[in-house]
């Protein structure tokens, strides 16, 4: 595809008229995970997860808000969520028309920070737009794949032989890139251990921010390992350290949680702080965004891939679309239902094929049929805004 026909020019992220809401339900939802998660910043044994559904004309769309109950990932939290949207966010929106995401993104501009809870707002009217217009939301932004290569990503775990029998459990799944969480204390033994019993495959490290730069001469002894990247060794709100760092090791930094939006995602680039870029489209505020990030990087040929916060069936829904389109060129953390929840609150639970893809969703919208039944059983809140 030459620059010229990038996907943008095929993106419509418009609904088929333009639309007033006439309701914006926020609902809590429990679900706990098959295994518990641990990052270097701590354990996650259940999730509380918000969505968002938006009506118009008789048409709804979904989203999910991917914040924790903690700010440990980020600054923002559950609590914070339900606040801005129903203080602030929700009533705005509501009196106003929207044509299209843009519309949406350009109302909640002037409202700082808070991306997870505007993302939620994004993807429940591209939801509603693309169900509008009776297309899919890959085919609404213009993405060029069917299925889409996948990883997993595995949890610091009791002990190091616990944790290669995630690993090969996994590789035998299909999936096609491990991703290990790492912090001081549970690095290099394990990541040697687990390259001797997954010699050649694709391998990654996601260290959450727990190094600094004084840990510069300990992480390059992780170039040994040919590892595809290391994920946000630094601070989270830090560009400057990242550039000194990767000019320091060989294997390539990927940013996560400081890519906050299309202008952090340039900056980075043109500082040399990563080579790669993990797009969660929940923690840049949306679509607007997260194709923005998209378009940079694939201008300046790095390479991006879709992150993953542990999404139920409607996030991963939307994080599969948005992995249709071109610049996603490596597996994504988009794992199957079954990795993370014993029933996910969509009909048809997303599974990896032997070959270590998952299919995009071909139906109206995020493509998927949610189990209302189930989504009611485990529904803790529910509040609904009116026009
Ligand atoms: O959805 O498979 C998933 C999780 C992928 O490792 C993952 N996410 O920093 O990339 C990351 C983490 C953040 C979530 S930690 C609860
Ligand atoms: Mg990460």
């Amino acid at each position: 595809m030459s620059t010229a026909d990038t996907p943008s020019s095929v993106r419509t992220l418009a609904a088929a008229a333009p639309v007033r809401l006439s309701s914006v339900e926020v609902r809590l939802i429990e679900l706990t995970l098959v295994r518990p998660f641990e990052t270097s910043f701590g354990r996650t044994d259940a999730r509380i997860v918000p969505l968002v559904r938006m009506v118009a004309d008789g048409v709804e769309g979904w989203g999910e808000i991917v914040a924790d109950h903690e700010p440990l990932f980020s600054s923002e939290t559950i609590g914070t969520a339900r606040h801005v949207l129903a203080d602030y966010f929700i009533p705005d929106l509501l009196t106003r028309t929207l044509s299209s995401v843009d519309d949406v993104a350009a109302a909640l501009r002037r409202f700082k920070g808070h991306q997870m809870a505007k993302a939620g707002l994004e993807l429940a009217f591209m939801d509603l737009a693309a169900r509008s217009r009776g297309v899919s939301i890959r085919e609404a932004i213009g993405g060029t794949r069917d299925r889409v290569p996948v990883g997993v990503s595995l949890g610091i775990e009791k002990d190091i032989p616990t944790l290669v029998d995630q690993v090969l459990a996994h590789v035998a799944q299909g999936y096609q890139r491990i991703k290990l969480k790492i912090k001081p204390g549970w690095d290099l033994d394990v990541v040697r251990v687990v390259r001797e019993a997954y010699p050649t495959g694709l391998l990654s490290v996601d260290a959450n921010t727990a190094y600094t730069l004084a840990h510069t001469e300990h992480l390059k002894q992780l170039d040994a390992f040919d590892l595809l990247m290391i994920e946000q060794p630094l601070a989270h709100d830090d560009m400057v350290d990242h550039a000194a760092l990767q000019r320091a090791i060989r294997t390539a930094i990927c940013l996560d949680e400081s890519i906050v939006h299309a202008r952090a995602a340039a900056h980075a680039l043109a500082l040399g702080s990563c080579r790669l870029i993990n797009i969660k489209i929940g923690r840049v505020g949306g679509y607007t965004e997260a194709l923005g990030i998209h378009d940079v990087c694939q201008a300046q040929g790095a390479p991006v891939w879709c992150g993953g916060m542990l999404e139920c069936g409607i996030g991963r829904a939307h994080n599969l679309a948005l992995a249709s389109l071109p610049n996603f060129s490596l597996p994504g953390d988009i794992s199957a239902s079954k990795r993370y929840w014993a029933r996910d609150v969509i009909t048809q639970p997303f599974e990896v094929a032997p070959d270590g893809t998952v299919g995009v969703p071909t139906g109206p919208g995020i493509g998927v049929e949610i189990d209302h039944a189930f989504l009611d059983a485990i529904t803790i809140e529910r509040r609904e805004f009116t026009a």
